[in-house]
Order: structure tokens, then C-alpha cells, then sequence
């Protein structure tokens, strides 16, 4: 039987961290990894006390977090183990975990992205969660996707769940914004069976670091741009 470990990267989420915790069906996983990048709050502290195991990434960014919790999760778990990536704003709902999780652990799936543009069709995102530019962002980078290497995907949502061999082979390098979108590229010139969930959304606990500010927006734009057309 495959277990489950969610790796949760988190700089100064103390009001959201522990409720993010708390919702993951706790009966599903072996173990919740929350890296941070040194927060001055008191995240730390909360998402150990809701019972994660906490390492921290001197390099500050999204992937360099994300790249810390797989070196840790690699050392420990097997290779038809499953990865699931979840962000610490409370923006995901964790009790949605299972399915996301099911297809890679029943069906044989490699990689399944939460959508929240197929959640939105269907009336589960909160009103003004998903922003704008996320929104137009997602639609140029999966058009791109598609027209480049032929593969359909909604969304670039960081709730998703990956199959530890088909992560291994992906070698991730993305340091920062250019993450979510290398995996999918990655999982398309691979040619792995990847499908798609609606997830639910709503809007974040505490301040925005990313998409809910211009600088965040703008760096986050141009590097997934980039990562894009670095990739052909
Ligand atoms: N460890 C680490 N986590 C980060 C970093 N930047 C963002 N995060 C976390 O990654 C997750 C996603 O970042 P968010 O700030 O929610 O990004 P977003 O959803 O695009 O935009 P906003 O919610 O509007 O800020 C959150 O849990 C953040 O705390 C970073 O440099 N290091
Ligand atoms: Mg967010």
C-alpha cells in the first residue's frame, strides 16, 4: 500500500498553518513536511505543534522549499510512495486530499493536478479567490503547454499529487515561481499519464506573498514565461 507524504512550503503563515494541518484527513497520510524559509512569525512553532515535521531552506523561494522537503521525503519513503503539494494560506482545502491522491494510488496515474478553474465551472471557488492575473496566467501557460507538447491541463493550482518514481525522474530544478509550471512540462515531454481535479478554493489567510501582489505577479509571470520557452 502506497503512503502519502504532503510537503507544505510556508513563510509567515502562523494564522493559517496550523488550520491547513488540522484539515488533512489525518487517517491518509504518513507525514506532513512544512518547510520554511525563515519566517519572523510564529509558523514555525504552530506547524509543529499541529503535528508537522518542520525543516528549514536558507535560500528563500517556493521551489528551493519545495526541493529541501523532497530531499527529506526521498530518504525515507519508496517509490510508488505518493507526494502531495499543498500551499500553507488555507486558499486549498486539504479535506479534499483523497481526490486528488486516489488516481495516483488506484488508477496508475503519475501526476494529478487540483484545478481550480474546473472547480470554478463548478461553484467551489469563493468569490475574487482566484485572481485575475492567476486566472489569465493559467490560461496563456496551459495554452502554451498544449500547443508545445500537446498536453491539456486547466490549471497550474499547487494542490496536486505526484507519484514518487515519476517526481525522481523529473529532476526539479525550479528555484522559485518557475515550480509548478516545470513539473507540468516535464510530466508532458515524459509522456506521463497526468489528469486533472476540480479542487475547491477560497481566499487566503494572512498577507499575500505571490499573486496578490504586483511585484509578485510580475516576477511570477515572466519566470513561468520563461520556464516555458526555455523548455523547448
Ligand atoms: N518556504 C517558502 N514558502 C513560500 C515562499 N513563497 C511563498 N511560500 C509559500 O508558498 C505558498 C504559496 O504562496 P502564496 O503566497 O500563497 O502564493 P499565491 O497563492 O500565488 O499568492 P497569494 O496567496 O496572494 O500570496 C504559501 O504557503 C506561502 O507561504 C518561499 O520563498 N519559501
Ligand atoms: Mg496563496
Amino acid at each position: 500500500m502506497s503512503d502519502i507524504y504532503v510537503l507544505i512550503p510556508a513563510v509567515n503563515e502562523e494564522n493559517s498553518i496550523a488550520r491547513v494541518i488540522e484539515d488533512i484527513p489525518a487517517d491518509l497520510v504518513k507525514e506532513v513536511v512544512v518547510v520554511d524559509n525563515g519566517s519572523e512569525d510564529n509558523t514555525i512553532n504552530a506547524a509543529e505543534k499541529a503535528g508537522a515535521a518542520v525543516l528549514s531552506e536558507s535560500v528563500r523561494g517556493y521551489g528551493a522549499a519545495c526541493l529541501k522537503g523532497l530531499s527529506y521525503i526521498f530518504g525515507k519513503c519508496s517509490d510508488d510512495d505518493v507526494i502531495v503539494f499543498l500551499d500553507g494560506d488555507y486558499s486549498d482545502h486539504p479535506e479534499e486530499m483523497g481526490k486528488i491522491a486516489a488516481p495516483v494510488i488506484g488508477e496508475n496515474y503519475d501526476m494529478v493536478i487540483g484545478s481550480r478553474i474546473l472547480g470554478k465551472k463548478l461553484g467551489m471557488t469563493e468569490e475574487d479567490s482566484l485572481l485575475p492575473q492567476a486566472e489569465f496566467g493559467n490560461w496563456l501557460s496551459t495554452a502554451l503547454i498544449k500547443l508545445f507538447w500537446g498536453y491539456e491541463f486547466t490549471d497550474l493550482g499547487p494542490f496536486r499529487a505526484v507519484k514518487v518514481s515519476s517526481l525522481k525522474k523529473m529532476k526539479m530544478k525550479d528555484m522559485n515561481y518557475g515550480w509548478t509550471v516545470e513539473m507540468q512540462i516535464k510530466a508532458a515531454k515524459f509522456k506521463m499519464n497526468c489528469t486533472e481535479v476540480p479542487v475547491s478554493y477560497r481566499k487566503r489567510i494572512g498577507v499575500s506573498k505571490v499573486t496578490g501582489t504586483v511585484s509578485g505577479s510580475v516576477k511570477a509571470g515572466v519566470k513561468i514565461l520563461y520556464t516555458i520557452f526555455k523548455s523547448l
